[in-house]
């Protein structure tokens, strides 16, 4: 887990597959990958990384960006004009519904919470192997709220495998106002498997449960975070 996030600056993981091509977008020499992310380096050019996650994070007080800053990224310069007769996939542009909810849907509470020394937990609990508790079962077919809350200091990504969700509600009259920088640059609209949770937040989800019958996983996609918080 360490070595992945070290080596990889814990950027993305590039997967290429066939429903990826079948959309026919910009591949290869056409396809700018942008990745930013907030990174300390010694003298020496080493990454300094933390295990604990904390080090991007602007927590050790030594970031170079503070949150919210705004900064000069590239210039981009257009010198030819080509005429071309590709047209994006209809695929993309296909509206899918969203997910309906009313006052009588179930809404399930989770809480993101630091326990000391060992790391993160979702309501009191941490990640242990295939056990369930009697209140993250759910029921195929249903449609539920999910609401995380985070009461910790750090933003947590938070992920439900299996599905996809709509982000139906976010809540920060009680997060710090350090983070509206960051919150300016979240999209809720539209269809998710990962949603940010900001320390001090509230973020409602609606998802349906179907297509599978077994164990769902759930949990922040920090990497560092994913042992204890699942
Ligand atoms: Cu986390």
């Amino acid at each position: 887990m360490g070595f992945q996030s070290y080596a990889g600056l814990a950027g993305l993981l590039i997967v290429e597959d066939d429903e990826e091509a079948d959309l026919r977008l910009p591949a290869s020499e056409n396809e700018l990958l942008l990745i930013l992310q907030d990174r300390t380096f010694t003298a020496s050019n080493q990454l300094v990384y933390l295990s604990d996650g904390m080090g991007g994070m602007g927590m050790m007080g030594n970031s170079r960006l503070p949150v919210g800053s705004q900064f000069n990224l590239m210039t981009l310069k257009v010198t030819e004009s080509v005429d071309t007769a590709e047209t994006l996939s209809a695929q993309l542009a296909v509206k899918r519904k969203r997910i309906p909810v009313t006052n009588a849907t179930r809404i399930r509470k989770f809480e993101l919470s630091h326990v000391m020394m060992r790391g993160f937990a979702i309501n009191g609990r941490q990640f242990n192997g295939a056990t369930v508790a009697d209140d993250e079962k759910v029921r195929l077919g249903d449609t539920e709220i999910w609401e995380f809350r985070n009461n910790t200091p750090m933003p947590h990504s938070t992920h439900v495998h299996g599905l996809q969700f709509n982000v139906i509600g976010r809540d920060n009259s009680s997060s710090d106002r350090s983070w509206g920088g960051l919150r300016q640059g979240l999209v809720d609209t539209g269809w998710h498997d990962t949603v940010l949770v900001l320390p001090g937040e509230t973020v409602r989800l609606a998802m349906t449960f179907e297509h599978f019958d077994g164990l769902y996983i759930y949990h922040c996609h920090n990497m560092e975070h994913e042992n204890s918080l699942s």
